[in-house]
């Protein structure tokens, strides 16, 4: 019988036991909690109840509640939210594969329910093992390949994460205790055996083990080492210049961005998007801006006589990456606002792009989003013009937003109450 996985014999490794599944548990119970947390934050960062156009998920209903206009303060918040949502999901794959390795003798065991209750446990393992595998998956392949699922990546892992945080909360809820006594009992074994036996006895300790050939400490540090090789090679997505080189795992954007004053990271390229240089010249490019008392036509030139105004502003992509600040120069959003009949309080505003291939056409901003002094419809970058990747002839740019509500190569603007 021990050639059938179902068979406690089939299982060797001595590593397997309740300690390695409860330390393993324990770091997951926090990371998780910080991914979700940080998913939802991100999740109200894209203001979804600007739908349809800022969030198309069909049929949504509660689960796509939102509690606040994401605010503008602190410039970094979406920059850091995104960055610790990312870097950590992808620190944690060590972690989970070392926590599903440990209890895969379960998966087999027979017969499949001895209970009703243990029937019920089995199924809500099964949204707990295959909605983490689900959420790390089309989490990797979103930032890897750059959305190869046009649209839709958000809705997948936004319901994605739903069930899988329902399982991961009642599995939480189960396990936590069980665990956390585990450790406790681990920590007074004071053995200095590399594989003692287990203190608790349990149905994951294999009734014939191999010989060991590492030690629990040794297996730790294996994946603790997975992990932090993880890290090593993501965190750079976060930061400028050499230190952004070392993100060998990290997305790097369409296109090397050189150097000089628009030397940072580009997501889509102008040719990617099927940006025409014609229609960007002085002569054919227009903003065309619309509001309560109509429609005004500016060329950039006309922009660049309006007041113009500086900002301080990071880039922050939805994949974890993120820029440093950049010096954006140009027409503050509620200026614009003013110039077609909104004098005091500026009102949401739809923008949309010259870009006609892609996903990305357009985006709206909250009231508060154009209200902010810093939120600028901008020409210049560093001191220099937009390039022709980094939204030329204009582009928006928001504190605190999310890299996607940034439109750049902006044909129309729409002022009102969305
Ligand atoms: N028209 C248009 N605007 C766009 C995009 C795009 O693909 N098309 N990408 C958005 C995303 S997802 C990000 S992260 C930022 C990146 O800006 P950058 O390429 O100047 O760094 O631009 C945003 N604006
Ligand atoms: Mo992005």
């Amino acid at each position: 019988m021990t050639r059938s996985p179902s068979s406690p014999g089939f299982w060797r490794s001595p590593l397997r036991g309740p300690w390695l599944t409860s330390v393993l548990g324990v770091v997951l119970l926090g990371g998780i909690t910080v991914l979700f947390v940080t998913g939802l934050v991100s999740y109200a960062a894209y203001n979804p109840n600007l739908a349809p156009v800022n969030d198309k998920t069909p049929d949504k209903g509660i689960l796509g509640f939102y509690l606040f206009s994401w605010p503008t303060d602190p410039h970094w918040l979406y920059r850091l939210n995104q960055g610790v949502h990312v870097t950590l999901g992808i620190t944690l794959i060590p972690v989970l594969l070392a926590k599903l390795w440990s209890v895969i003798p379960r998966l087999f065991a027979l017969p499949p329910a001895r209970s009703l209750a243990h029937a019920l446990e089995r199924i809500s393992l099964l949204l707990l093992v295959g909605g983490a595998l689900f959420e790390f998956v089309t989490g990797v392949l979103n930032i890897q390949l750059d959305y190869i699922f046009p649209g839709s990546f958000y809705t997948l892992h936004f319901y994605g994460a739903w069930v899988f945080f329902a399982a991961f909360v009642a599995h939480a809820v189960l396990k936590t205790p069980a665990a956390v006594r585990n450790l406790r009992r681990l920590r007074e074994d004071d053995s200095s055996d590399p594989v003692p036996s287990d203190p608790v006895p349990s149905d994951l300790v294999s009734p014939r083990p191999d010989p060991p050939t590492v030690s629990r400490r040794g297996a730790l540090w294996f994946v603790g080492g997975g992990t932090l090789l993880l890290f090593a090679t993501t965190v750079g997505q976060s930061f400028d210049g050499l230190l952004r080189r070392t993100a060998l795992l990290a997305p790097h954007g369409g296109a090397d961005p050189g150097s000089g004053p628009n030397g940072f990271q580009i997501n889509k390229t102008a040719r990617y998007a099927g940006i025409d240089t014609a229609e960007t010249t002085e002569d054919a490019w227009r903003l065309v801006v619309t509001g309560r008392t109509g429609t005004v036509r500016l060329s950039r030139a006309e922009l660049a006589r309006l007041p113009l105004h500086s900002a301080a502003l990071p880039i922050a992509c939805v994949e974890g990456w993120s820029t440093s600040d950049q010096w954006w120069r140009g027409v503050r959003l509620r200026d614009l606002a003013v110039l077609v009949g909104y004098d005091d309080d500026p009102p949401d505003v739809l923008v949309e792009s010259l870009q006609r291939r892609g996903a990305f056409r357009r985006a709206a901003l909250r009231a508060n989003q154009v209200a902010d002094p810093r939120s600028l419809l901008a020409l210049y970058v560093n001191g220099e013009d937009l390039s022709p990747d980094h939204g030329f002839p204009a582009r928006i740019i928001v504190s605190a937003a999310p890299g996607v509500l940034n439109t750049k190569w902006v044909a129309r603007m729409t002022f009102g109450d969305l």
